[in-house]
């Protein structure tokens, strides 16, 4: 299998999963700011143009949550529950692209891409708006994890590796995740597993 990523938010949470699971995949590198991701062979491969995708069993996938169930159904893993925990695990999942790391991910965008591809100042407005959205569905966020380990209580899933992909870019993205208690003592448990802290493959110097 080849994991085609950059590091970027999406690729992030996937990079995770396949370190955490050690799954069998090659990680290959693509370089966004020099438009790897607009080239004919890619394009064939996401007509998005938009990493992480996934090549395996002679057939390509991408969106970064269906690649975290793939691979942890291909290890047989309950990060991707085959049970009625499913159900919870795809509530969060939709949650989260539509809400919380949606908003998250604008702060992102105007805090941290911005800069990094030279795209301008952050947008006061678009900031305003978000960390406004942000905040109410982190005290959301917050009520459902006062007493549980996880989203779904003592079970590590993909939820979570998605629902926290924002949070290790909270300083500089200017995300207040500070004022959210139980989601700071829920994203230190997620820090405490090296595929969470380190997910991207060290580069050789170029
Ligand atoms: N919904 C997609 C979003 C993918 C996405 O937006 N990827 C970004 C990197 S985080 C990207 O490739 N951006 C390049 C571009 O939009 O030109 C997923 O979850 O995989």
């Amino acid at each position: 299998m080849k994991l085609y990523y950059g590091e970027t938010l999406n690729p992030r949470k996937v990079c995770a999963v396949a370190r955490h699971l050690n799954s069998p995949v090659e990680f290959v590198h693509v370089d966004l700011s020099r438009g790897g991701h607009m080239t004919p062979e890619f394009t064939a491969m996401n007509p998005n143009r938009k990493l992480p995708v996934l090549e395996a069993n002679g057939r390509t996938l991408w969106e970064s949550n269906a690649i975290m169930c793939f691979l942890a159904r291909a290890a047989n893993s309950d990060l991707w529950p085959q049970d009625e925990r499913q159900i919870e695990v795809l509530r969060w999942l939709n949650w989260d692209g539509q809400h919380f790391s949606h908003h998250g991910g604008t702060l992102y965008f105007q805090y941290i891409v911005k800069p990094r591809f030279g795209l301008g100042e952050p947008d006061a407005r678009a900031v305003q708006e978000a960390t406004t959205y942000w905040r109410s569905f982190a005290a959301v966020l917050n009520d459902h994890l006062r007493g549980r380990e996880y989203l779904l209580g003592e079970t590590l899933t993909v939820a979570d590796f998605a629902l926290g992909v924002t949070l290790p870019y909270a300083e500089p993205a200017h995300i207040p995740v500070k004022d959210f208690p139980e989601i700071e003592r829920w994203h230190d448990r997620l820090n405490a597993l090296p595929a969470w802290r380190e997910p991207f493959p060290v580069m050789a110097a170029a």
